[in-house]
C-alpha cells in the first residue's frame, strides 16, 4: 500500500471545538459551526483540521475527559454531523485528524462507574490504577506522585458498602482516572476505537499525552522531576507499533500524530519510526526565548533529530495549553516562555508581541516539514487575562488554589465579524452569551475586519500558506552580521528574521515574496522577518 505522506509538509489547523463557531446558540461552539467555517479554514489555506476531543464529555478538562470513545458531545452534534463535517471537509481537499486521549477517560465513562461498584479486587477495577493507601486504616495516597494540575495525582473512593476505600491513580484532574494499559481488555477498546473512527472516514488521531499511557507497576515514589516511572517508558513503543498496523492496513495510510512533552528531542524521535507515529509536535519554540542563537539551536536540534530517523519535523507556535504568542512575545523582559509565565502577570507590549508573533509565524512557515496553527493564531489574538474567576473553567486553575490563571485565555471564543460581543461566534439570535467573554478591542481583529486589510495577521498567514510552497529543499545557514537569523532553501529561496534592535541591510535579491512588516527602504527592521528570492 502506498502512502501519500501528506503530512510531511502539511499545515494543519486546530479547532478547539467549543471556541470556534456556534451554530445553535447555545454559547459553545459546535460542528454546525464549524460546517459554516469550512470555507474560511479552505481560503486560508490549510491542509488539515485537528478536532480537538469531541466525544461526549461533562467537560471537566475541555473534553480531555471522555465519557464514550465512539460518540460526539451532544452539545457539540451527532455522530451524523460529524460524518458530514468529514465529507464537506474531504469535498473541500482538507484532511481530518481527531483526538484520541488513551492515557484517561472522565470518571462519568461507564468502566469507571462499574469499576467503583464492582469493589476491591474486581476484574473492573484492573482497568485503572486502583490501590489501598498508606499508612494508618490506607489514609494516606499509595505514593507521592503529584498531578499535572497540582495536588496529589491519587484520590480516595467511598467503597459501595460506605467504607472509605481504595485511591485510583490520575496523573491529571480528579474526574481523569488513568487507565492500566497493563489490561488486554483496555488495548483491545483502544485498536477498535481507532477503526471505528477510520472507518468513518477520519484521516488520522492526534495522540494525547502520547508519552504516558505505560507506568512501572511497583508505582514506586518519585524523587522530585523524576517522571520516568510514568512517563516515557519502553513498553509504550510496542502500543504504537499495534496502532500503526492498523493505521497501514486502510487505503491512504492514515496519520498518527503524538503529543508527547518530552525534556528531549531524541526521545520524541524514537517514536518516529516506519512501524511507530508518523509525527510528533515539536514544543521546542514555546520555550525559546528571543534570541537568534536559540531558535537556531532549536531549528539545528529538531533538523539532525529527526534526519536519524526519516521523520517530518514539526513547528508550534501555538496551542489550547499555552500563553498565546502576542502575549508571550510582548512579555516585558521576557526571557522565553514557561507555564510559570502566566503567573507573574508583568505588563504586556502588543504592538512588540504582535511584530514577533509575525515574524515567528513567516520563519516557521518556511521550515522544513509540517506546521501545526491553532484558531486564533492566524488573527494575532492575544491571551485573555482579565478573565473573571468565577467564568474560568479549566482546572488547572481550581487545583492550584487559583493561584495558575490556567489556559482559559487562550481558548476565549473567536471573533468572526461585527462590531460586538459575540462577534459573529453565535447567530444574532443566540440565547447565551459566548461561554468566555470576548474583549471589545476585538472589534479590529474579527476574521470579518482582517480579510480585506492587506496588512492583516490574517492576510500574513494567508499569503504564507500559500507561498510556502517556494520554501523547498534542503536548509542551509546563511551567515549575516549580527543578531539575524537567515537560511536559504534550495538555490532561490531565503528566510531572514532580525533579532537585533536595529534594521540590518538585505542580501541582493531578485524579489520580496513577503514580509512580517514593512521594510525600511530596502532594509530589514528590527523584529521582523522576510521571504526572498535570491538573484
Ligand atoms: O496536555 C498534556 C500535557 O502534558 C499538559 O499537562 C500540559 O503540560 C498542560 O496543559 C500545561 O498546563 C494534553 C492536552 O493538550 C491538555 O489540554 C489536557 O488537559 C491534557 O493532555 C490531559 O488530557
Amino acid at each position: 500500500m502506498t502512502e501519500s505522506q501528506w503530512w510531511r509538509q502539511a499545515a494543519i489547523y486546530q479547532v478547539y471545538l467549543r471556541s470556534f463557531a456556534d451554530g445553535d446558540g447555545d454559547g459553545i461552539g459546535d460542528l454546525a459551526g464549524v460546517r459554516a467555517r469550512l470555507g474560511y479554514l479552505a481560503d486560508l489555506g490549510v491542509d488539515a483540521i485537528w478536532f480537538t476531543p469531541w466525544y461526549p464529555s461533562p467537560m471537566d478538562d475541555g473534553g480531555y475527559d471522555v465519557a464514550d470513545f465512539r460518540d460526539i458531545e451532544p452539545t457539540f452534534g451527532t455522530l451524523a454531523d460529524a460524518e458530514r463535517v468529514l465529507a464537506e471537509a474531504h469535498e473541500l481537499g482538507l484532511k481530518v485528524i481527531i483526538d484520541i486521549v488513551p492515557n484517561h477517560c472522565s470518571d462519568t465513562h461507564r468502566w469507571f462507574s462499574a469499576a467503583l461498584e464492582a469493589g476491591p479486587g474486581s476484574p473492573e477495577r484492573e482497568r485503572f490504577w486502583f490501590r489501598d493507601g498508606r499508612g494508618p486504616d490506607g489514609a494516606e495516597p499509595p505514593n507521592n506522585w503529584r498531578s499535572r494540575f497540582g495536588g496529589p495525582a491519587w484520590t480516595r473512593v467511598v467503597e459501595p458498602d460506605g467504607s472509605p476505600g481504595q485511591w485510583f491513580l490520575h496523573l491529571y484532574s480528579s474526574r481523569q482516572p488513568d487507565l492500566n494499559w497493563e489490561s488486554a481488555e483496555v488495548r483491545a477498546e483502544f485498536e477498535d476505537i481507532l477503526r471505528f473512527w477510520f472507518d468513518r472516514g477520519v484521516d488520522g488521531f492526534r495522540i494525547d499525552v502520547a508519552d504516558g499511557m505505560v507506568k512501572d507497576p511497583l508505582l514506586p515514589d518519585v524523587e522530585l522531576g523524576d517522571e520516568t516511572p510514568f512517563s516515557d517508558r519502553e513498553g509504550v513503543h510496542e502500543i504504537y507499533r499495534a496502532w500503526r498496523r492498523i493505521a497501514r492496513s486502510y487505503p491512504d495510510e492514515r496519520l498518527l500524530v503524538g503529543e508527547m512533552w518530552l525534556p528531549d528531542l531524541r526521545r520524541s524521535a524514537r517514536y518516529l519510526r516506519p512501524d511507530e507515529m508518523h509525527a510528533a509536535f515539536n514544543f521546542d519554540f514555546l520555550v525559546c526565548p528571543w534570541d537568534a542563537g536559540r531558535f537556531r539551536g532549536v531549528i539545528d536540534r529538531t533538523l539532525d533529530s529527526h534526519d536519524e530517523v526519516g521523520a517530518p519535523p514539526s513547528w508550534v507556535l501555538s496551542n489550547h495549553d499555552v500563553t498565546r504568542p502576542v502575549t508571550r512575545y510582548g512579555r516585558a523582559g521576557d526571557t522565553g516562555f514557561s507555564f510559570a509565565d502566566r503567573l507573574h502577570g508583568t505588563p504586556v507590549d502588543r504592538v512588540l508581541g504582535t511584530r514577533r508573533a509575525r515574524a515567528a509565524a513567516l520563519l516557521a512557515m518556511s521550515l522544513p516539514g509540517g506546521i501545526y496553527l491553532y484558531q486564533g493564531e492566524e488573527l494575532g489574538l492575544w491571551e485573555v487575562e482579565d478573565i473573571p474567576g468565577e467564568l474560568r473553567q479549566d482546572p488547572v486553575w481550581e487545583r492550584s488554589d487559583h493561584a495558575d490563571p490556567g489556559r482559559d485565555g487562550c481558548r476565549v471564543p473567536m471573533p468572526w465579524s461585527g462590531s460586538s460581543a459575540p462577534f459573529g461566534f453565535s447567530p444574532d439570535d443566540a440565547e447565551k452569551e459566548p461561554w468566555l467573554p470576548q474583549p471589545a478591542e476585538w472589534v479590529s481583529y474579527t476574521a470579518e475586519a482582517q480579510v480585506g486589510d492587506a496588512g492583516s495577521v490574517l492576510s500574513l498567514y494567508r499569503s504564507g500558506l500559500r507561498l510556502r510552497k517556494h520554501a523547498q529543499g534542503e536548509l542551509h545557514w546563511l551567515e549575516q552580521p549580527g543578531e539575524v537569523l537567515a537560511f536559504r532553501r534550495g538555490d532561490s529561496f531565503a528566510c531572514l528574521l532580525n533579532f537585533s534592535g536595529e534594521a540590518v541591510p538585505l542580501p541582493s535579491y531578485r524579489e520580496v515574496l513577503l514580509a512580517s512588516g514593512p521594510l525600511d527602504d530596502g532594509r530589514l527592521p528590527a523584529d521582523t522577518a522576510v521571504w526572498l528570492e535570491l538573484s
